[in-house]
């Protein structure tokens, strides 16, 4: 039985071979790749290990805390690894939760083998907060047998774009305003008119720009239906925005533990760190922060599972307050450190490169604060 306030036997085992599986098998395949580019060693490394398996169960969607306590462990490890995953469930999601069987048929054994590599297209250079106002425009296509379109237009800030083997893309189809003339797509990356550049981003995975020239897409890849692409998105963000918390909570251990780590050893002014009561009321800080942390995405993740209302602004909630306090974290433990947390290769330096964008993508801050206050007078 899962509480939201403590983890049961089995899954504190669970975590601890996840966090050594992915010590040993996936960081030196992640010390291997390529900035900006996809890892493919890596995600097929996903699949073969029954990572993704995981993220996708064979008849049914993940359960939140299974997502959650996933994406914290391997983040306690390597966060490149960890994002991979997270990022195969953020492009593929759509088409478990609102694809066709054919769909899913086509697509889900690859990505769960981790031999195709998903993307999640919503974001547009004039559309990163407001979605709803994204322009990517679906013309009907008079060429073909009158159920196509064409999509004609730009996005940005998408992550394993350009490189990625299936999008699922958010377009504007027919003429209903905002939120309601959103179609979702699935288009392979290989279609005709669909090219693409990396973007150079503070971000260790490969993040582009997606330019669409009239790019054929059918009925048949429509997910969910015409119209409903919007709540396609907010569906797929509201099972993995907890997990982007997860993912912070991750970050936010390991580094506690770096810090705890160091102040027991480093020796200044005639004893350890520790004895510092500046620096023992800091972690101590540190820690009752995470703690909290990781019990609202825990609490978050429970929610979802058990179907309750309000699950928007849980999730919201749970993604906000993680990624504000592993930035905390993060950056009370490289003051911590001192210079040393600065070089180049050190856990801290790169954490701190790493703990930055979880409090814009998938929704910033100040967009998680608005769902959660609309929420308060609904
Ligand atoms: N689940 C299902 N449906 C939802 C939903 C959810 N969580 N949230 C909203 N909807 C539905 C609403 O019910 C509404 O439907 P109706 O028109 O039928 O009433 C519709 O979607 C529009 O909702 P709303 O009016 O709340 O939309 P807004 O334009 O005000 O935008 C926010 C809402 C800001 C929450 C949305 O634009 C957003 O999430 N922005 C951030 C985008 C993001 O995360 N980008 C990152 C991409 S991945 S890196």
């Amino acid at each position: 039985m899962v509480t939201p306030f403590a983890l049961d036997p089995q899954q504190r085992a669970w975590c601890a071979d996840l966090r050594t599986l992915t010590a040993e098998r996936l960081r030196p395949l992640a010390a291997g790749g390529e900035p900006g580019r996809v890892n493919r060693p890596l995600v097929a490394a996903l699949g073969e290990h029954g990572l993704l398996a995981r993220l996708f169960p064979a008849d049914e969607p993940v359960r939140a805390m299974d997502l959650c306590l996933l994406r914290e462990s391997l983040a306690r490890e390597c966060t490149e690894a960890e994002t991979a995953l997270a990022l195969q469930g953020l492009g593929a999601y759509p088409v478990v939760q609102s694809g066709s069987a054919r769909q899913r048929a086509r697509w889900m054994p690859e990505v769960v083998a981790g031999r195709a590599v998903a993307a999640f297209a919503l974001s547009e250079p004039a559309a990163g907060s407001d979605a709803a106002a994204l322009e990517l425009c679906a013309e009907p296509d008079p060429s073909g047998a009158g159920d196509g379109w064409r999509l004609s237009g730009e996005k940005t800030w998408i992550s394993n774009a350009p490189e990625a083997d299936v999008y699922t893309v958010f377009a504007r189809t027919g003429q209903a305003p905002g939120s309601r003339g959103v179609t979702a797509f699935l288009v392979p990356g290989d279609s005709a008119g669909l090219s693409g550049r990396s973007l150079d981003m503070l971000s260790p995975h490969p993040i582009g720009t997606l330019t669409f020239d009239g790019v054929p897409v059918g009925a048949g890849d429509v997910l969910g239906v015409p119209g409903g692409g919007f709540r396609v998105a907010m569906r797929t963000l509201d099972l993995f925005r907890p997990s982007v918390g997860a993912f912070a909570v991750g970050m936010a251990r390991a580094a506690l533990a770096a810090a705890v780590a160091h102040a027991g050893e480093r020796r200044a002014f005639g004893g350890p760190l520790k004895d510092l009561q500046a620096v023992s009321h800091q972690l101590a800080e540190m820690a009752t922060r995470t703690e909290a942390a990781a019990l609202l995405v825990y609490a978050a993740a429970a929610a979802y599972d058990a179907g309750e209302p309000g699950i928007a602004a849980r999730s919201a909630m749970a993604k906000l307050f993680a990624t504000e306090t592993a930035q905390y974290v993060v950056d009370a433990a490289v003051q911590l450190h001192g210079a040393r947390a600065l070089r180049r290769g050190h856990l801290l330096e790169h954490l701190y490169r790493e703990v930055r964008a979880p409090r814009i993508y998938e929704g910033a801050s100040e967009v998680q604060r608005t769902i959660i206050a609309k929420e308060l007078y609904r």
